[in-house]
C-alpha cells in the first residue's frame, strides 16, 4: 500500500484524481451530432444562454420583444456589449464564457468578438461535439429526450442510428405538467386516453412511455417540477404518477428523477430566462421513497434552502440517489457549501455534479469550475480523515472520485 505522507501529497493526488477522472454527465440540453440543428456550439450560441440573457437584462433597456425579433448574432452583440465591454464579466455565466474560450486556446484578453466568431466558423459540429467531449474529460452525455419536440421527434423517427457517446433521456413533462393539452396529442397519435383519466388511459400512457423507451432507450424518466408539488394527492399529477408513471418505471427498471422547486415564467417576457425558484415541500419526495421502495428515484432540488432536507432524506432511503448543483444553486459558493455538506452527510453515494449544458463548448467551463470545487472539498475531507490515522490511498481516492463523478450513478441504474 502506497503511503501519501503529507497534506500536500493528498491535495495534489486529490486534484490530479479529479482532473482527469472522465465524467458521466447525467443531466443535459445537449444533442448527439446526429441531431443537427439542435446541436448547438460557438461563441454566439455561448453569450444568448438564458443564463446570460437575464443578467443582460439588467443593464439592456430595449423591451423584451424587440429583443427576440433580433438575430442571434444581434443578440450576442447586445449581450457581449452589456455583461463583458460596459462590466466585469465577473458572474459565473459571464466567467463560464471566458473559461471555456481560454480552455479552447483563445486569448480573451483581446476582447475581440468578431475574431472569436472566426475561429468557431471553421469547426465541423462532429469533430467539435468529439474536440469538446475530450477536453471536458466527459465520456458521455446524457441528453434531455422529449417525444413532444417536433424537431426531435423527426430525427428518432426517421431511427436514429445511436452514438457511443451519447445517451438518452425521458423527458415526461407535458404529461404531468399539461395534461389538458397533451391528452389531446396522444389521441392523435392513437393512445386512447381520456382528459379526465378515464378508461384505458393508465395502461396506454405506459403503452406510450414503453413505444418510447424501444426507441431512444432512456436511462431514467425525468420531470422539473414547480415548488406547489405534492405527493400523494387527489389531482390529475399525482394519480398520473401513482398509476402510469411509476409502474412504467418498475416494469423498465428506470428511476424516476424529480428536479423539484422551478417556479416557470416569473418574468414570461424573458422567455427561457424567465424562470424562478420556490423552496419545495420535501415530503412529496419521502412519500414517494417510502411507499414505492421497488422504484428508484432521482432527485435534485433547486432552492438552496432545500438541499440540507435533501440530503438527510437520502441517508433514509437508499433507493433514492441525489445529484448535481442545479441551474442557481450552480455557482462556487453554493456547489462548496452543498458539495461539502453531501460528503459530511452521505459520503461518496451522491453524485457530484451535471452539467445542464445546454451548448457543447459549456461542458468545458462547467466541468473545469466544478471540478476544481470537488477537489478543494474532498482535499479537506481526506487531511481530516488522515488525522484520525487512517491514511487513503491513491488507489481509494481515485475510486471515490470516480463514484462521484457518474460511478456512483451507473451502479445505482444497475440496482
Ligand atoms: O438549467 C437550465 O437550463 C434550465 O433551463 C432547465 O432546463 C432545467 O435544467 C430543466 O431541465 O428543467
Ligand atoms: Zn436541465
Amino acid at each position: 500500500m502506497s503511503q501519501i505522507r503529507t497534506s500536500n501529497d493528498l491535495a495534489q493526488i486529490v486534484e490530479n484524481a479529479v482532473a482527469n477522472t472522465p465524467v458521466h454527465d447525467i443531466h443535459t440540453h445537449l444533442y448527439a451530432p446526429a441531431f443537427e440543428g439542435l446541436v448547438l456550439y460557438g461563441i454566439d450560441e455561448l453569450l444568448i444562454y438564458h443564463y446570460n440573457v437575464a443578467e443582460a437584462f439588467r443593464h439592456l433597456d430595449l423591451p423584451y420583444e424587440k429583443f427576440w425579433a433580433l438575430s442571434k448574432i444581434e443578440q450576442a452583440d447586445l449581450i457581449w456589449d452589456a455583461l463583458f465591454v460596459r462590466h466585469s464579466p465577473i458572474s459565473e455565466a459571464c466567467r463560464g464564457v471566458l473559461t471555456t474560450l481560454s480552455l479552447l486556446g483563445l486569448d480573451v484578453n483581446q476582447r475581440d468578438l468578431p475574431a472569436l466568431r472566426q475561429w468557431f466558423a471553421r469547426w465541423k459540429p462532429d469533430e467539435y461535439v468529439g474536440h469538446c467531449m475530450e477536453l471536458a474529460k466527459v465520456e458521455t452525455i446524457c441528453m434531455t429526450n422529449s417525444p413532444f419536440d417536433d424537431s426531435e421527434r423527426a430525427v428518432w423517427d426517421a431511427g436514429f442510428a445511436g452514438d457511443a457517446r451519447f445517451v438518452a433521456g425521458l423527458r415526461i413533462d407535458p404529461i404531468l405538467m399539461e395534461w389538458e393539452k397533451t391528452a389531446p396529442q396522444l389521441i392523435e397519435w392513437g393512445y386512447e386516453v381520456s382528459l379526465d383519466l378515464s378508461g384505458k388511459t393508465f395502461d396506454e400512457i405506459r403503452r406510450f412511455l414503453s413505444d418510447w423507451s424501444r426507441r431512444m432507450k432512456p436511462k431514467y424518466v425525468m420531470v422539473s417540477l414547480p415548488p406547489h408539488f405534492t405527493f400523494p394527492g387527489d389531482n390529475i399529477q399525482a394519480r398520473l404518477i401513482e398509476q402510469a408513471v411509476l409502474p412504467y418505471c418498475r416494469e423498465w427498471g428506470q428511476p424516476f428523477a424529480l428536479m423539484m422547486g422551478v417556479k416557470r415564467a416569473v418574468n414570461p417576457g424573458l422567455r427561457m430566462a424567465g424562470d424562478g425558484l420556490g423552496r419545495s415541500d420535501l415530503n412529496a419526495l419521502q412519500n414517494l421513497c417510502a411507499a414505492y421502495p421497488d422504484n428508484k428515484f432521482l432527485a435534485t432540488v433547486l432552492p438552496r434552502e432545500n438541499q440540507h432536507e435533501l440530503c438527510v432524506l437520502a441517508r433514509k432511503f437508499r433507493n433514492l440517489h441525489i445529484f448535481g448543483c442545479w441551474w442557481f444553486v450552480n455557482v462556487p459558493s453554493l456547489i462548496e457549501e452543498i458539495t461539502t455538506m453531501r460528503v459530511e452527510l452521505l459520503g461518496t453515494s451522491f453524485t457530484a455534479q451535471h452539467s445542464d449544458a445546454r451548448v457543447i463548448d459549456q461542458i468545458l467551463y462547467k466541468w473545469q469550475h466544478s471540478r476544481q470545487i470537488i477537489a478543494r472539498v474532498l482535499s479537506k475531507k481526506y487531511v481530516e480523515l488522515s488525522a484520525t490515522g487512517w491514511t487513503p490511498t491513491r488507489s481509494e481516492i481515485e475510486r471515490d472520485v470516480r463514484e462521484i463523478l457518474g460511478g456512483g450513478f451507473q451502479s445505482f441504474l444497475k440496482s
